[in-house]
């Protein structure tokens, strides 16, 4: 880390400060224009003033929910010279699940894409948020920006938030992942240095920019490194090999290696150039990681992170990238297993561990062991060289193309649909998203709804990667003889819903 509390903001001095003037290309779109790291700098002060204007100052929380732009990218990096605190929310998320997110973050301002700012006032006005359009509209903050003066970066030390990421629980409500300067920087220099990235790398950016992965793995690496990115809205194969020639690097989750497997297009010699693939959010699977060697003749390499603390583990660079384990803890990480077993939960102390959950003494007393370790939640074992391997969870979650959904909440959500009486959701093998959401329900008799019900009541409770892909009809929930639901014995009996036919 090169920076101490001391300095006058953390963040912006690592990544920004001494590119005010460079003509390095930080971010080329699809359609050819390109966004120098002089712009970049540029335009998020200008931002950063516009965001003062409204109103915020150093340690609020600018509550966020835009789609993917560079307008979004610049709004990150002006509430880091604004000194606010950044929360953005997965665009998926409904009106009904972005009212707790208004009231728990308690912002100061809430940025919408101004197609949402008038169904955004409506929940926002009762609790007293503003909301402003991030982009289309002649007030918007991007359109206000473009004359606005640059404003000097806050001061803020590396101990200062700089975002808050929202995370389910396993009781079904969301917790705010505090993330500090600190936090962030140490990882962003951290993870350059391991996967060796220089001014010379080019990224392939296709990952939202709302999680940890997107926004902070693949966004502060590049501007720690001072490289470039290719800034594309979604994952698409065909804007992929369109951009590849150019790229130097790809980060993903899991699915889109599986993608990239089953599509003919992409050849060997397509990808012979390129420096590195990079995965990681959900479980690579060892015959993903195989086929893509024996089909490409490139190692990907296999990261862990997690929103609370970053990036935690990664394979190595130089060095054996063993498919199934996630490799070695990142420097300045400790990592340890609880209990005095091979297999024991995985926890973690360091400088990119969140201090703990937005105004949640519970729930962050709850996460850290008496010496202050974080508690993961995620079963691990080593093996004999001392690769970390994530063999299980300790928490009932499934990750669906690298997105968490904690079943809680969807059952919750499933059992006020009038005629069911009881439901369990589990995950079960996707050959596309790694893991399916899958709902089991028992019905009243004669007042039954069917699949289409379920999934018709939740379109407006619940973002779609939350509503399952199947729902199943039983007589009866496995349970134990304490009453607890066995969810192994659904995910046995249903283990191939989506792989066969
Ligand atoms: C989209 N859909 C999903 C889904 N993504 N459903 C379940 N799980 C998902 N992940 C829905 C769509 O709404 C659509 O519904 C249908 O599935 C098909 O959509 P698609 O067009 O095929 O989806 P696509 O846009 O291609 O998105 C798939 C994806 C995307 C995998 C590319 O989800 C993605 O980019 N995931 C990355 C998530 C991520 O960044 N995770 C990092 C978290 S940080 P319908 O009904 O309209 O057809 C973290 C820490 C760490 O975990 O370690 O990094
Ligand atoms: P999130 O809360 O969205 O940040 O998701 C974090 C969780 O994703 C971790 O606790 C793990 O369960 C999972 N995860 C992340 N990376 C990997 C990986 N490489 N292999 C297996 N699970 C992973």
């Amino acid at each position: 880390m090169t920076n101490k509390n001391t300095t006058p903001n953390a963040m912006f001095d690592a990544l920004l400060a001494g590119k005010s003037t460079s003509t390095a290309v930080f971010m080329k779109l699809p359609d050819g224009t390109e966004i120098t790291y002089a712009d970049t700098v540029a335009r998020a002060g200008q931002m950063a003033s516009v965001l003062a204007d409204e109103g915020v100052t150093p340690g609020d929380r600018i509550l966020v929910q835009a789609q993917k732009s560079p307008d979004m990218l610049m709004l990150y990096l002006a509430s880091i010279i604004a000194g606010s605190v950044f929360v953005p929310l997965n665009t998926g998320y409904t009106a009904a699940e972005l009212a707790y997110f208004m009231e728990d973050a308690d912002p100061a301002l809430m940025i919408c894409d101004a197609g949402n700012v008038a169904a955004l006032e409506e929940i926002a006005a009762p609790l007293g948020v503003k909301v402003a359009a991030l982009n289309g509209t002649d007030g918007s903050l991007a359109n206000a920006s473009t004359s606005a003066a640059q404003a000097a970066p806050a001061p803020r030390g590396i101990d200062d938030l700089a975002a808050i990421l929202y995370t389910s629980g396993t009781t079904g409500r969301s917790k705010g992942a505090m993330l500090t300067h600190g936090n962030l920087l140490s990882n962003a220099e951290s993870l350059a240095e391991d996967w060796r990235f220089t001014s010379d790398d080019v990224l392939l950016h296709a990952l939202p920019i709302f999680h940890t992965h997107g926004l902070f793995v693949a966004t502060n690496v590049t501007l720690a490194a001072g490289s470039k990115m290719i800034f594309m809205p979604k994952l698409d194969l065909d804007e992929l090999i369109r951009f590849m020639p150019e790229a130097t690097c790809l980060m993903g989750v899991p699915t889109f290696y599986t993608r990239i497997l089953s599509d003919e297009r992409i050849t060997k010699e397509m990808v012979a150039h390129m420096r590195v693939f990079i995965s990681g959010s959900a479980p690579l699977l060892e015959e993903t990681h195989k086929g893509f060697t024996a089909r490409f003749g490139h190692n990907i390499v296999e990261r862990y992170g997690m929103t609370e603390t970053n990036m935690i583990a990664s394979n190595p660079y130089d060095g054996a990238r063993k498919p199934g384990t996630v490799g070695f803890a990142l420097p300045g990480v400790e990592l340890r297993l609880s209990g005095d077993e091979a297999v024991g939960g995985i926890e973690l102390k360091g400088p990119n561990v969140t201090p703990g959950y937005w105004r949640n003494q519970e729930k962050t007393d709850e996460s850290f062991t008496e010496d202050g370790f974080f508690i993961t939640g995620d079963l691990g074992s080593f093996d004999d060289d001392g690769y970390l391997c994530i063999v299980g969870r300790q928490k009932d979650l499934v990750i669906s193309g690298g997105y968490n959904v904690y079943p809680k909440e969807v059952e919750l959500e499933i059992d006020m649909i009038p005629g069911v009486v009881e439901s369990a959701v589990f995950g079960v093998a996707h050959p596309d998203l790694g893991e399916g959401v899958t709902a089991a329900i028992v019905v009243e008799p004669g007042n039954a709804p069917d699949t289409s019900d379920v999934k018709a009541a939740l379109a407006d409770k619940l973002a779609k990667f939350k509503q399952p892909k199947a729902v199943i009809t039983v007589d009866e929930l496995p349970r134990n003889t304490m009453g607890k639901v066995q969810k192994n014995l659904l995910r046995d009996e249903y283990a191939e819903i989506y792989t066969k036919g």
